[in-house]
């Protein structure tokens, strides 16, 4: 049976091998929420990037832009990261490619690269991941953006959810982290939006005013998309 293991934070990737692994990064709050609705409203591909100054070298060449730093959109670019840019109209972005930057999540994206396939996870496409990592057979990592390097509970979540979800058909009874993810969402399920209300990240938006944002994210199985990162791109 394949196994299944959550790592907290990107601080700690040097202790996993993600060669011959499925690597699942999730930034719950807010940029893989963000990525998987982006797909979903037909954007065509993103480009997670390192720095604003990427994201603008990319908009020459036709690419939107998207960029936060600690929770912000920064200047003169076209989207934050709120998954709302995507569903509001106010940007067209069916059939745009976004090149993005954010704070915790695109960092995550990069340094999972190692893994034998990077997918995008979040409570949207929760369902779908599943089905994918059922079919792929292979050792799983659940890739924890965190918050610049510490835990978070809201990517913890998904973790324990999607090892709910796979208990069947992957060992998610040896690992400590897997096991703690697991009794945590046990504890949070039945409320998971009341649940995170407490969080630090969940606290940061609300005095930002990104109230509505998380209650999105928390959402289960709104779409059927499973982004794939590889050769540069999230498609
Ligand atoms: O850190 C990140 O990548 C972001 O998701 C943080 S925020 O939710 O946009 O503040």
């Amino acid at each position: 049976m394949p196994s299944f293991d959550i790592c907290f934070s990107p601080e700690l990737l040097p202790l996993y091998n993600l060669r011959g692994r499925v690597a699942v990064v999730v930034d719950i709050l807010r940029a893989t929420s963000s990525i998987v609705t982006a797909l979903a409203q037909g954007v065509t591909h993103l480009v997670p990037v390192s720095e604003v100054a990427d994201c603008q070298a990319l908009a020459l060449q036709g690419y939107l832009t998207a960029a936060e730093r600690d929770g912000r959109q920064l200047e003169g670019v076209d989207l934050g990261n709120s998954p709302f840019g995507y569903l509001d109209g106010v940007v067209a972005v069916r059939g745009r490619s976004v090149a993005i930057t954010t704070t915790n999540g695109t960092r995550a994206l990069h340094l999972s690269q190692a893994a034998d396939a990077v997918v995008v996870g979040a409570f949207l496409n929760l369902g779908a991941v599943a089905n994918f990592l059922r079919e792929q057979q292979k050792d799983v990592v659940v890739v924890c953006a965190g918050w610049k390097g510490n835990f978070c509970l809201e990517d913890t979540l998904f973790g324990g959810a999607l090892a709910q979800q796979l208990a069947a058909d992957f060992n998610t009874t040896d690992s400590d982290a897997t096991l703690a993810a697991l009794d945590l969402w046990q504890a949070a399920a039945p409320d998971v939006a009341g649940y995170l209300l407490k969080s630090s990240h969940v606290r940061r938006l609300n005095s930002l005013e990104s109230h509505k944002d998380m209650e999105f994210c928390v959402r289960q199985n709104e779409y059927d998309v499973v982004p794939l990162y590889q050769g540069g791109q999230i498609t």
